[in-house]
Parts: C-alpha cells; sequence; structure tokens
C-alpha cells in the first residue's frame, strides 16, 4: 500500500517546506496543526488543517490539538482489522507522521527560563502521536528527526512507501527521543534544593563499538552525552591510527582533563589513568620534553596530552624519543599531521579548543547502584594557602608547591607529588600508604637521576602521623603543600619544623579513588 496520508506537527521547521512539497507531488495528502500549517500555506502547498480535518478547535492555547480519535484512530488502526470501525466513525488512515516536539531541553537551558515556561512546553499531543505511530511502525512511518526526510522521500519514490525496515529503525528512534524527552522533564522537575534529582534519567547515545573492555573478554562499548557542550574526549575526531581501545579512551580522557586544568601551556604523559610526567613550559615543545624526564621508564606505551595545538617540531620529538600509544590535543598541525603519519599505528585525536571544566556530576557505578557527586572543581590560589610552618615559602617555591597540588588532585590516591621548577620529577599513585606513595615518588626521583634538594611536594590529604614527613625529609624535600586537618596535624608541623621543612595547609583534600 503506497502511503496517502501525512500529518506534519513541527516545533523544528527546517526541511519541512521541501519535504511537504515533495509530498505534494507524489500524491499524499497532508494534515497539519496550526503554524506548520501557516507555514506551509505560504510557501503554496496545500494542507488540511487539524481543526478542519477532526471538525473540532484547537483550544486552550494549542494544549489540544491532535488530542482527537480522528487523529489517533487514523494512526493506530490495525490494517486489515479495524477497517469497520473506522468506516463508522469517518476515521481515515494516516500513514505517515512527521512531529517535532516543543523545544523542552533548550527552553530549561535558558537562563531565565520560569517553571511557567518549562511547563508550558511539555509536549503532550506531539509525544503521543509519535508514541502511537511508532507502536504501530508496521502500517505507520514516523519521522521525529528531520534528518530522516531525505531517506524517507527516497524511499516513497521508489516505492509509493517506506520499508518495513526503514519503519522499525523510525520507530526505535521514536522511543528513544520520547524517553529522551520525558527522561529531561523529569530530570528537571526532580531537582532538588541540593540540585540533584530524585532519579537520574542518563542521557548518552551509543557513539561506537569498542573491540573489547578492559580485558579481551569484555565486550565494550562508548555512549557520548546526547547534550554534549564541551571540547572532550568524546566529541575529539581520530585523525590517524588504530581503533581506540577501552583503556586508550579511559586513559585520553585522564590526561586531556589534567592538562585542562592548567592555563600555560602543559604536557602530561598517562599511564593506568595516572600521569608518570607533568610539565608546563612556554610552550609545549618544552613541556613535553620535561613531562618526558619525570619517568621514562613508565612513558613507555603512554598516552600524551596537550592542552595547545601540536606543533611539528612537538610531533618529531615523540617520536624519536619514545613508544606512544595515544596523542591528544586540541588541534594538530598539518606539518605535524605529517610527521606522526609515518607512524601509521600512533592514536591522533582532535578535540576542540579546550575551556575550564565546567560543573557536572561525576558517576560510579556499584554493584545495585550509583554514586554520584559533583565534578571536583575546587580550586586553590596563593591566597588560600596558609603557611604554619616556621619557615616561609619564597616566591619560586609558592609557584611550585601550587603546581605541584594540581597534579595531585589527578593522581590516584594516596597521591604523593614531588615538584620542582613547574615539573613533576616523582609521582607515587594508588598506594594504600601515604608513606608508600612517598617512598615511590622518592625512588622515582633518584631512578630519573633528580637532585631532590630542594624540590617541593604535594600530598592529596593530611598526614595522619609525622613518619610520613620523617621519611621526605630524609629524601630531601623542602616544602610541602597538604590539606592539614589531622588531629596530630602539631606533631607534623613538629616534624616539618625540625627538617627545616616548610608547609602549607590547603584546607581543601583531593582524593580521587
Ligand atoms: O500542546 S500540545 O501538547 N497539544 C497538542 O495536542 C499538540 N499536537 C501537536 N502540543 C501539540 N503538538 C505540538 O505542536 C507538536 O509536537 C509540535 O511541536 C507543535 C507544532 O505546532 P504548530 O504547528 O502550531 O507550530
Amino acid at each position: 500500500m503506497s502511503i496517502q496520508r501525512a500529518l506534519i506537527s513541527v516545533s523544528n521547521k527546517n526541511g519541512v517546506i521541501d519535504f511537504a512539497q515533495f509530498l505534494v507531488d507524489n500524491n499524499i495528502d497532508i494534515i497539519s496543526t496550526d503554524g506548520t500549517a501557516k507555514l506551509l500555506i505560504e510557501n503554496n502547498i496545500p494542507v488540511i488543517e487539524v481543526s478542519d480535518y477532526t471538525r473540532f478547535p484547537e483550544i486552550m492555547a494549542g494544549r489540544v490539538k491532535t488530542l482527537n480519535p480522528k487523529i489517533h484512530g487514523g494512526i493506530l488502526a490495525r490494517r486489515g482489522i479495524d477497517e469497520d470501525i473506522m468506516a463508522q466513525n469517518n476515521i481515515k488512515p494516516i500513514d505517515l507522521v512527521i512531529v517535532n516536539l516543543y523545544p523542552f531541553q533548550a527552553t530549561i537551558a535558558k537562563t531565565d527560563c520560569t517553571l511557567e515556561d518549562a511547563i508550558e512546553n511539555i509536549d503532550i499531543g506531539g509525544s503521543a502521536m509519535l508514541r502511537s505511530s511508532a507502536k504501530n511502525y508496521t502500517s505507520v512511518t514516523v519521522i521525529v528527526n528531520n534528518t530522516d526526510y531525505q531517506k524517507v522521500m527516497d524511499e516513497i519514490s521508489e516505492l509509493g512507501n517506506t520499508t518495513l525496515e526503514t519503519r522499525a529503525m523510525l520507530a526505535l528512534k521514536t522511543f528513544e527521543h520520547t524517553a529522551m524527552y520525558d527522561g529531561a522533564i523529569a530530570n528537571y522537575l526532580g531537582k532538588n534544593k541540593n540540585g540533584f534529582s530524585n532519579t537520574i534519567n542518563l542521557q548518552f547515545n551509543k557513539a561506537q563499538s569498542i573491540r573489547y573492555g578492559e580485558n579481551p573478554h569484555q565486550k565494550a562499548a562508548f555512549y557520548v552525552e546526547s547534550n554534549l557542550s564541551e571540547s572532550c574526549l568524546a566529541s575529539s575526531i581520530q585523525c590517524q591510527g588504530k581503533e581506540m581501545s577501552y583503556n586508550n579512551m579511559a586513559d585520553a580522557d585522564a590526561a586531556l582533563e589534567c592538562v585542562r586544568s592548567f592555563n600555560k601551556p602543559c604536557c602530561v604523559i598517562v599511564k593506568h589513568a595516572n600521569p608518570c610526567g607533568i610539565a608546563i613550559r612556554n610552550n609545549i615543545n618544552n613541556a613535553y620534553l620535561d613531562a618526558f624526564k619525570t619517568d621514562p621508564t613508565s612513558a613507555f606505551g603512554g598516552i600524551i596530552a596537550f592542552n595547545r595545538v601540536l606543533d611539528k617540531n612537538t610531533a618529531q620529538n615523540i617520536i624519536d624519543k619514545q613508544f606512544v600509544e595515544v596523542i591528544i590535543a586540541p588541534s594538530v598541525q598539518t606539518q605535524a599531521k605529517q610527521i606522526l603519519s609515518t607512524k601509521q599505528n600512533i592514536r591522533v585525536l582532535e578535540c576542540g579548543n579546550l575551556n575550564t571544566a565546567k560543573p557536572s556530576l561525576d558517576y560510579r557505578r556499584v554493584t545495585g547502584g550509583l554514586l554520584v557527586q559533583d565534578k571536583d572543581l575546587g580550586i586553590i590560589t596563593e591566597d588560600d594557602i596558609k603557611c604554619v610552618s616556621d619557615l616561609t615559602p619564597t616566591k619560586d617555591q609558592i609557584e611550585d608547591l601550587l603546581f605541584a597540588w594540581k597534579v595531585a588532585k589527578v593522581v590516584k590516591s594516596n597521591a604523593i607529588v614531588y615538584a620542582k621548577n613547574k615539573m613533576t620529577i616523582g609521582i607515587g599513585a594508588g598506594q594504600m600508604s601515604r608513606v608508600y606513595s612517598a617512598r615511590i615518588a622518592g625512588m622515582k626521583a633518584t631512578d630519573a637521576d633528580f637532585i631532590i634538594d630542594s624540590c617541593v611536594m604535594a600530598s592529596d590529604a593530611f598526614f595522619p602521623f609525622r613518619d610520613g614527613i620523617d621519611s621526605v625529609a630524609q629524601a630531601g624535600i623542602k616544602a610541602i603543600i597538604q590539606p592539614g586537618g589531622s588531629i596530630r596535624d602539631k606533631q607534623v608541623i613538629k616534624a616539618a619544623n625540625e627538617h627545616g621543612i616548610t608547609m602549607v595547609f590547603t584546607g581543601m583534600r583531593h582524593f580521587k579513588h
């Protein structure tokens, strides 16, 4: 059966004139709601207004337009079964439904949106038509997104109708769409005073399949936020290299979020979601060379991120110095791309200009639930730190302390960061005891032939005992930044003073598990 009758009711009217003209050219009658009908008539496209068709006016300022049995009966009728009842009630079949909904998400995104505005933008009639059409997809074609106009036109041109396969695909898209739409409404209305909804309707679209998960026996895929609005891994475009693996993605994300937190040209090399070297310099080439020096052994097979355009010198230095899995940067110069193309396996990604991180939520799946928290966007400046030792930090020490503190934030707890001259010289990550993290940071610094004397240290959380201070004093640390707040702070400060170490408190902790 070819398509005879279409209903068009769209808020987003892009492309609808050409599409409607096509329908008319193919002898398909069009029924339309007020605003859509006006636009089409203005463009010399003949339409029947819904109110003329149903013989019932659009009422209540448009709240009731299409909620009528002549519409829903025409969509939902089981072809071959319901013909008698349709004839008795003067209902004609509607075989094609083109609806896109009131822009609820765009409305609530406006800063001056009132509850009233939001409520008026909850589409009821449009959603109902979409769901009726999608339910009856064996007979009805439904278009919720104007990117599908062309496919439907092509099929009608060829067959007079769409294929069952296409209708099924469009029905699925439609239910995904209405589910997201209702999810956004529930998230908005459910938001309570602390900003968290009663329920969380997560809205992600599958962006790609991944060959396997963390391990080869685990299936995996990458889902991207449906209303993604910032440059990040999820917005990145891969310009060359092997397919990204699950672990590549996790590490590239950690690397990018790390360099994002620095304003100056910055390079990080990440392994297993932890940085094994970070530096900030006047350009990313120098930043890379110094980030690499922290821990050349761990940097092997690492993921490298930059917060500036990747240039040809830096690209050349990377391939001269090390085996690298992934390079990610806001963009990559053409000449740098040419250099990297000599190593076809290296995955190279461009993420777009990096802005400072926006407030958002962090999720962690636990068995049977989801832990939700604000993203850690805590930032401190020189004004926020409090000197608690006899010695006060020098200007250079303050800069290094603040640098080390920012790094500690992106290192898994327990995090200890040794730094000097705005580069890391040793990082101890993810240990169950702070003393061991400190020992590891010291070992790495020594193995890389750094002279620890005169370098600074950051600890992501307070020292519960003085032993941590005693051990890093031996290593040669001269200044420490840490949150403070332990019941043994006095003993810890005493230890610092005994060793001639400068100590500052941030009053803020950066656990990362
Ligand atoms: O207020 S509604 O929920 N009540 C309805 O009966 C209804 N029918 C269609 N909104 C309704 N629509 C929506 O109107 C459509 O989903 C579409 O977004 C919009 C198109 O209106 P117009 O053609 O007047 O611009």
